[in-house]
């Protein structure tokens, strides 16, 4: 496919000051009536022709400034509308189109999902409405009026705030909405359906009230009060940590069953995929709360980052989702414990972002160029985009970096910004040059950064010599990262507070050369180095500490995350070379760790306890990945684990067995003991299965949440047998009228690591429940197999991977987004062992043999070919 290219970016010819659209809904034939007000861009060309895109558009017909337009003066294409020689002043467009909804299986544009109309126009679906200038840099305000079937669609939804509203002839209704903020027409939406909600005002701190409404499935009404409570709290905390008010009268967020993403920032109407919206504690578990609290409250930060000031083009994507994660996550981390959120985003970011990093399919945080936007939605831009503005923070200090930020809205508010524009505004209030500190934008893949220590007892001085290196680029060593290197010192007793050193500013040492020293004096003892506190730079660490090293971290480091990350390492090790008497030192301190303080903090606690995944260790493999002695590496460590830290996970269990009569809260130390305690189960039954199905069986039938419910599943499923087969079935049962709930139980069939696993999915896929209309389905049977399942989806003989490629082909046609995003799961085949990676090889090669593969797909296979 043709790529486009950041450096040929150049403005609009043309510029779209107001749209006023009349849409009359019917489920194959909705007319989308246009008026788009338009004049010459004084940037651009004079007297270009106008082009607008389009995309599966049927144009019914064409006036200008109320004047049809002649056949020979314009030309028509489903992907196109191109005016020859439009008026040198600005002059009125109207535009009738036809689409069909109830057709639209992609989900982008306006579609029906379980009868509800609704539309996803990022990144380029509103073409697939109207004709348009369908790029971010063209900002218009909107009129909408929209009208329905009163019976089919008694609601009716648009952007911005409500006008009015009345009959339109007979069995029919209307809503007319203005949004008086111009906006890109990626920020476009409307609704129209049968809808319940729960609504709530909310008082912004400019004296603003605001109506507040969750709509979901009528019925469901009750399942919605979270994520509206989500809501209020967003809009009070961003007032409090960014100064930002809420700016229309009414914040509608809409849930529904079939969505290509998590959610979607529509000014004024975020619709959100409803797994995202719909809690209980009886359907959803502790995860699932906080995923719902943090991408509400995502959607709503993108008000000011991304909406108030928008992208001027796709390449500068990470500038609203990489900040608006970095937001989330701060909301996140005020809203519960921070240490144990900090945790959550690494082990997240290691999960999806460094193997990305790592494979065909790595970029930098701003690509510079792109055959399918649609693709870039990744890792690397939403998350290892919010490192780097918590790394400007923590250069810059928090005070500059609120000022910087408050800037940054104040310059850009109502434009089209850019990375630069982002960056200008720290640099201004700072008075600092961030042009090196920029290249983190710039540059793919995770740097390394190497470390020797050296002490001198005599100069009780320590010195540590820091090395910066990025794998696959030749330049790093004349144009190095600037990294904050967060440190500390630990003695044997504790934090060795007496050290001293003029380069380490705030526990903050900045690294912005290739190579540097770290010079400590007052060094009483020689201490082991707790290095990247708080995870501070998105980088690999080489640092050769001893397993006995690591265990002081754990012990003694005053910074949890290094806690946390020091048994992390030493399990790491273990996972890939094992080894008995490692392994009995590594059990025993965990059993000092949680006879310490276990219960002081069960969901630090918890993530002490939760190993390195399988993936994570493929990831610290150099090449020759073997998926299955990594497993049993891992099982192995497990098994052990769970044999002697048997009596203080038994300790544990008896002492979290939830109060008999207090109901089910999500809240973070309620949701804490419930992880350690099925943490503890889990680990109880590696090292003794036969207990441990026994032990899980009981939890699964006394259990009154889904989160024990589901942590007991989760056990048995990795216990064969009879008493798992039953559970499973009576699970299904239990819940064969609860969607969301269903996606969990094919989603941990999918992940069973055994080899029966792929005659299981193949029986799941004929289950009536599924189907390969809904993403969601796909994502929790397929996408879990080949994203959950290292040992299966890579099996020698390549029946994993065809599995996924099947699926892959089958969807193309109908959801290419959804299709390419499981196609991703290939990405890892270079560095697999090399048969099963020319097993990979063959399996994108039968892809790519298909004729009129989606751009989508064929993006991802051909950078994943290479
Ligand atoms: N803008 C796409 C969905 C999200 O990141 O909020
Ligand atoms: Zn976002």
């Amino acid at each position: 496919p043709p790529l486009i290219r950041l450096e040929e970016y150049r403005p609009s010819d043309y510029l779209i000051d107001r749209v006023d659209l009349d849409i009359r809904l019917d489920p194959h034939a909705t007319r989308i009536d246009a008026t788009l007000t338009l004049r010459p861009n004084p940037a651009g060309v004079p007297a270009a022709p106008l082009t607008l895109d389009g995309d599966d558009l049927r144009l019914v017909s064409a006036e200008l400034d109320g004047a049809p337009l002649a056949p020979d003066v314009y030309a028509a294409t489903p992907s196109g509308f191109i005016l020859r020689d439009p008026p040198p002043r600005p002059f009125a467009l109207r535009l009738v189109t036809e689409v069909d909804p109830t057709a639209n299986t992609k989900l982008m544009g306006l579609y029906r999902s379980n009868g509800v109309y609704c539309t996803q126009c990022e990144a380029d679906g509103f073409r697939r409405i109207t004709y348009f200038l369908d790029r971010p840099d063209v900002l218009a305000v909107y009129t909408t009026r929209i009208e329905a079937d009163r019976t089919e669609a008694p609601v009716l939804l648009g952007n911005g705030n409500p006008v009015e509203a009345g009959d339109a002839g007979p069995g029919r209704h209307y809503a007319l909405w203005h949004d008086p903020h111009p906006k890109p027409a990626y920020l476009f939406a409307l609704v129209g359906g049968r809808l319940g909600k729960v609504e709530t005002p909310f008082t912004t701190m400019e004296g603003r009230t605001v109506s507040c409404a969750v709509y979901v499935e009528p019925g469901k009404e009750d399942r919605a009060g979270y994520a509206l409570d989500a809501v209020i709290r967003s809009m009070a905390w961003d007032e409090t940590a960014f100064g930002r008010a809420y700016d229309l009268d009414v914040f509608n967020v809409v849930a529904v069953s079939d969505f290509n993403m998590g959610a979607m920032e529509n000014k004024g109407l975020n619709i959100f995929n409803d797994k995202y919206v719909l809690a209980s504690p009886e359907t959803a578990t502790d995860g699932d709360y906080a995923a719902i609290e943090a991408i509400i409250a995502h959607e709503y930060f993108h008000n000011w980052s991304g909406n108030r000031v928008t992208c001027r083009d796709w390449f500068q994507l990470c500038l609203k989702e990489g900040l608006t994660v970095f937001r989330d996550q701060e909301f996140s981390s005020d809203m519960r414990s921070r240490p144990v959120h900090r945790i959550a985003e690494v082990r997240s970011l290691r999960a999806r972002q460094f193997p990305e990093d790592a494979g065909p399919l790595r970029h930098p945080v701003r690509p510079r160029a792109y055959a399918e936007i649609n693709n870039f939605y990744t890792a690397t831009v939403y998350d290892k985009g919010a490192e780097i503005v918590r790394m400007l923070r923590t250069l810059i200090g928090p005070e500059a970096f609120r000022a910087g930020m408050d800037r940054y809205f104040a310059d850009n508010d109502g434009r089209a910004a850019t990375v630069e524009d982002f960056l200008a505004a720290f640099a201004a209030v700072t008075g600092r040059d961030l042009d090196a500190f920029a290249r983190w934008y710039e540059r793919p893949g995770t740097p390394r950064l190497a470390v020797t220590a050296a002490y001198d007892p005599a100069a009780a001085r320590y010195t540590l010599q820091l090395a910066q290196s990025l794998p696959g680029t030749a330049d790093s060593d004349e144009t190095p990262l600037v990294i904050p290197v967060a440190l500390g010192l630990v003695g044997a007793t504790g934090p060795l507070t007496g050290a001293t050193c003029p380069d380490v500013r705030d526990g903050v040492y900045v690294l912005d050369r290739p190579e540097s020293a770290i010079v400590f004096d007052a060094v009483a003892e020689e201490p082991v180095p707790s290095l990247l506190r708080d995870f501070s730079a998105p980088v690999k660490l080489d640092l050769g500490l001893t397993d006995a090293q690591r265990m002081l971290l754990l012990a003694q480091d005053s910074d949890p995350f290094n806690r946390w990350q020091a048994a992390q390492d030493v399990a790491l090790r273990l996972i890939l070379d094992p080894d008995a008497d490692r392994t009995e030192a590594f059990a025993a301190a965990l059993g000092r760790f949680l006879d310490g303080e276990a219960l002081a903090d069960p969901a630090f606690a918890a993530l002490v306890l939760a190993l390195p995944s399988e993936g994570e260790a493929a990831d610290a493999v150099p090449a020759e990945v073997d998926p299955d002695a990594i497993h049993r590496g891992r099982s192995d460590l497990r098994t052990r684990l769970g044999q002697v830290l048997r009596p203080r996970l038994e300790a544990i269990d008896a002492a979290l067995v939830p109060d008999a009569g207090v109901p089910y809260s999500p809240d973070a130390a309620s949701a804490g003991r419930r992880s350690l305690r099925n943490a503890a189960l889990d680990l109880i039954a590696a090292g003794d299965p036969r207990t441990g199905a026994a032990r899980a069986a009981e939890r699964l039938a006394e259990a009154t949440n889904m989160t024990d419910r589901l942590a007991a599943l989760g056990t048995l499923a990795l216990i064969p047998g009879e008493t798992r087969e039953v559970a499973l079935a009576e699970f299904a049962t239990r819940y064969a009228d609860e969607p969301l709930v269903l996606d969990k139980w094919f989603a941990i069939q999918a992940q069973i690591p055994e080899p029966g696993t792929l005659d299981r999915i193949a029986r799941l896929q004929e289950h009536p429940a599924f189907t390969m209309t809904n993403p969601n389905r796909v994502r929790a049977l397929i996408g879990s197999f080949a994203f959950g399942n290292p040992t299966q989806f890579a099996r020698p003989d390549g029946s994993g991977f065809a599995r996924v490629a099947d699926t892959v082909a089958a969807l193309d046609s109908t959801n290419p987004q959804v299709a390419a995003r499981l196609l991703t799961a290939f990405g890892s085949w270079r560095r697999l062992e090399k048969s099963r990676g020319a097993k990979a090889v063959e399996m994108l090669n039968g892809i790519k043999a298909i004729p009129g593969l989606s751009r989508d797909t064929a993006d991802i296979l051909a950078r994943t070919l290479g």
